[in-house]
């Protein structure tokens, strides 16, 4: 048995949360990962609220049990999204790319739980002041918009700075990284990567393939020059966007380059052309499988780790 407060704030069995990922976190995999009795997230990222109602219902289709949706912040629909979300009672929110401060008061009204991504000390404090529930400190090994601490520096540095509890993200993949994150100080976790191989993920067969094959030197970060850094792996796009940076574009044909190109990679399965994010474990995801297997791989393996570090700790 693991439990935390986690669980007990969102009426979850396992603190484990599926990272919201735009284009990949729908509501099957969202449903299926909160009915194997971790924390499903819908991706809301730039779609229109009426896509994100059809998603919900998916989700409220096959489990009773809570779910989250995430809000990128950065959304043209972010106003409209959050409409549906305050309607739909939805149990938790996730948020990502930015600062929901401004959210904060009408999400509690309705007893929201909010639960920002944040890749810094400074926002965690300026979060936590503000009332949200919990922070997911997410460390530069993770896939899409990241920021620049990793994880094992960063999660330790926020779990000092707050008092509410804190999730860990980039680099997880299984139960060594899960006890990892507990032995920073954490309360749970979140994935993505190794979710975008769950079985009940629809993004195209062709990116799955792509997380499967590659190693663990196969992401990198572009998009410094905008201010919204991305980790994806290496591919076409990537190089001619990493060669534009280098040649001096400015932000904003940068930015243009990879408009639009995530919908490309996971829905098209245009793994050349498309932005294919994911993170640094892409290299450590091996087959694909039901979300259930993934969450209980994660607490078969993390109770099996304890017990050797147990061994180890005992010695002498
Ligand atoms: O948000 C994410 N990951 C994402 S969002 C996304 S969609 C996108 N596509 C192109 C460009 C940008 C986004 C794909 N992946 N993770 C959570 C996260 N939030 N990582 C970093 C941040 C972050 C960064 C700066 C949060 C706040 C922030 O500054 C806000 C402030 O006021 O300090």
């Amino acid at each position: 048995m693991i439990r935390t407060r986690i669980c007990d704030l969102i009426g979850i069995e396992y603190p484990i949360f599926q990272g919201g990922m735009a284009w990949v976190a729908n509501g099957e995999l969202a449903g299926a990962v909160s009915e194997a009795g971790g924390l499903g997230v819908i991706g809301s990222g730039q779609a229109p609220a009426a896509w994100l109602l059809e998603e919900i219902a998916k989700v409220k289709a096959v489990t009773q049990k809570p779910f989250g949706v995430n809000i990128m912040l950065m959304s043209p629909y972010l106003e409209d999204v959050m409409q549906v979300i305050i309607e739909e009672r939805v149990s938790v929110i996730t948020t990502g790319a930015g600062n929901p401060g401004k959210y904060i008061p009408a999400l509690k009204e309705i007893g929201t739980k909010i639960i920002p991504v944040v890749a810094s000390v400074a926002l965690a404090k300026r979060l936590a002041k503000a009332g949200v529930d919990a922070v997911i400190a997410e460390g530069y090994e993770s896939g899409g918009h990241v920021g620049e601490v990793c994880t094992l520096p960063l999660v330790p540095q926020i779990v000092d700075a707050v008092d509410i509890p804190v999730l860990a993200a980039g680099g997880i993949f299984d139960g060594r990284g899960f006890l990892a994150a507990l032995a920073l100080g954490a309360e749970g976790v979140q994935m993505g990567t190794r979710f975008m191989c769950a079985e009940e993920c629809t993004i195209s067969p062709k990116v799955k393939q792509m997380v499967l094959k590659a190693r663990e030197r196969d992401t990198a970060v572009t998009g410094r020059s905008t201010g919204h850094p991305v980790r994806c792996l290496d591919n076409k796009l990537m190089r001619e966007m990493a060669q534009a940076e280098k040649d001096g574009a400015s932000p904003d044909e940068i930015e243009k380059m990879g408009t639009g190109k995530l919908r490309l990679a996971m829905v098209e399965g245009d793994i050349e052309n498309g932005s294919v994010m994911a993170g640094q474990v892409a290299g450590a995801v091996k087959k694909i499988e039901p979300a259930k297997d993934i969450l209980l791989d994660v607490i078969h393996s993390a109770i099996r780790e304890w017990q050797q570090l147990q061994r180890i700790m005992n010695q002498g």
